[in-house]
């Protein structure tokens, strides 16, 4: 019996010159057909529309006049500025107005770790996870702040289950089930460079997640935006899985924000090479605006500016501060699309997927910023505040990640003047949420006690 296509789907293809994609299923016979149109039911074609337009227009690059963006100072420069900024951010976190975010969504394929980003093993003496250093940070606002600080985690569909089974063994760390939100990001069809469905199988598209600016969609589709508001919430705190340096919820980056009155905000660090693998932040025709490293033309990034530093610095460290009325209209947005050209496992022609050219498009959280009315840009001192962990070795490394905290933590405990001798080598580990910032460990460095050899120190 031939299997009945809906009448809508059924126009929807035939008047995209798509109706072929039914082909593999009809031939595969049984159930097939049925579910690859319980699949295509779940497609956006107004999305679909966009992404097979998308094909041939160029790359969102920026098209209009650059300009270095105005900073604001690091959260690590002592001085009033940032005295002002900090008193207005814990104000706001006291005030219970704050969540913090964290998009985790990618896999830890490139680090040849089997499981979700958040779950490796980064911490070199206790093994303690990505998760479990930022759950801390979250366990250590919320003391400090005496508000809930709710936790909110973006998985994508390959490790929503396991991360939160990663948490439930470790009862969310201590932090309470309630308060840590997973919100899994949406997925989009990937294409054929002719602009045709792919399928993974004969009853599945072959889809993709749409990118961490998936992220705006995920919290509204999970209703996030309405339980936040009615929690008091109104201010967010975004971040990425891969930085353990990350100062979550950082009081005085968030105080800037609020002070400027602005709708989303970016921290930055300083480049020192033009081909550094991350976004440039710029003011385009005076608006801030993020353009992406593979984006970047070479004769931009590598301009000079008088003091022989690159013109154009302020490297995207994907840290950011939005409204949450701001986020909440941005999920409403079409955010522009990014092509990424790669080899895909889908059907050619038979029953069986096989590697053969294919589109996959994603958003980029970072495309909001120049929809924001006002935005604060925020130098950081990398040495505070940046190591991410991407590559199995070189730059970005697991081993330039475990430094670059190892040198933090010496350099911290050696301003706390807690008198603590610690082996001059090796890994000095800091216990996850024992301190914010410096500032917070100098205020307990009596309760400082070196543990594992004196290579990790807790607090009594
Ligand atoms: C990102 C930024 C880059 C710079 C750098 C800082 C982009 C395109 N570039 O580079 O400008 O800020 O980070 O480290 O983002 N993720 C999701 N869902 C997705 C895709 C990514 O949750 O669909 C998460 C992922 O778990 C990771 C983060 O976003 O925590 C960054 O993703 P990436 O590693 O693909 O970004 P990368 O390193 O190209």
């Amino acid at each position: 019996m031939t299997p009945t296509i809906p009448s809508g789907l059924q126009a929807a293809l035939e008047e995209r010159g798509l109706i072929s994609v039914l082909e593999p299923a009809a031939r595969a016979g049984g159930a097939a057909t049925d579910g690859l149109c319980r699949d295509l039911a779940q497609v956006d074609w107004e999305m679909l529309d966009r992404q097979r337009r998308a094909l041939g227009a160029g790359p969102p690059g920026a098209s209009g006049q650059l300009s270095p963006p105005p900073l604001a100072p690091p959260s690590t420069l002592e001085g009033p500025e940032t005295e002002a900024a900090a008193a207005r951010g814990w104000e706001a976190l006291r005030a219970g107005r704050v969540a913090v975010c964290t998009v985790a969504g990618g896999q830890a394929s490139r680090l040849g770790f089997d499981g979700p980003k958040g779950a490796f093993p980064l911490a070199p003496v206790s093994g303690a996870s990505l998760f479990q250093l930022m759950a801390g940070q979250v366990a250590r606002l919320r003391q400090r702040s005496g508000a809930p600080v709710p936790w909110i985690i973006q998985t994508g569909p390959d490790n929503h289950d396991s991360t939160q089974r990663f948490f439930e063994r470790r009862s969310w760390f201590g932090l309470g089930r309630a308060s840590v939100r997973f919100v899994c990001q949406g997925t989009l069809p990937a294409l054929a460079p002719d602009g045709g469905l792919l399928l993974a199988s004969p009853d599945r598209l072959f889809r993709n997640p749409d990118g961490h600016g998936g992220f705006y969609r995920a919290l509204r589709a999970d209703g996030a935006f309405r339980q936040l508001r009615q929690a008091g919430i109104d201010l967010l705190f975004y971040c990425q899985v891969d930085n353990p340096l990350v100062r979550m919820g950082d009081p005085a980056f968030l105080g800037h924000h609020l002070l400027h009155g602005a709708e989303m905000s970016v921290k930055v660090v300083e480049k020192t090479e033009a081909k550094e693998k991350v976004g440039l932040v710029a003011l385009v025709d005076g608006v801030a605006s993020c353009i992406e490293y593979s984006d970047l033309p070479d004769a931009l990034a590598g301009q000079r500016a008088e003091d022989g530093g690159l013109r154009f610095r302020a490297g995207n460290i994907a840290i950011h501060a939005f409204g949450l009325d701001f986020a909440e209209r941005v999920a409403e947005t079409d955010l522009p699309l990014h092509l990424a050209r790669k080899q895909v496992l889908a059907l050619d022609g038979g029953l069986v997927a096989v590697a053969r050219d294919g589109v996959k498009f994603e958003t980029f959280v970072f495309d909001a910023l120049p929809l924001a009315a006002r935005a604060v840009v925020q130098m950081c001192d990398r040495a505070e505040e940046f190591a991410p962990v991407k590559n199995r070795s070189g730059g970005d490394s697991v081993l330039s990640s475990r430094q670059a905290l190892d040198r933090r933590n010496r350099a911290w405990l050696a301003s706390a003047g807690a008198g603590i001798a610690v082996p001059p080598s090796g890994w000095l580990e800091i216990q996850a949420g024992l301190a914010l910032d410096r500032a917070d460990l100098a205020a307990r460095r009596g309760e400082l006690r070196p543990a594992c050899g004196g290579r990790l120190l807790r607090a009594d």
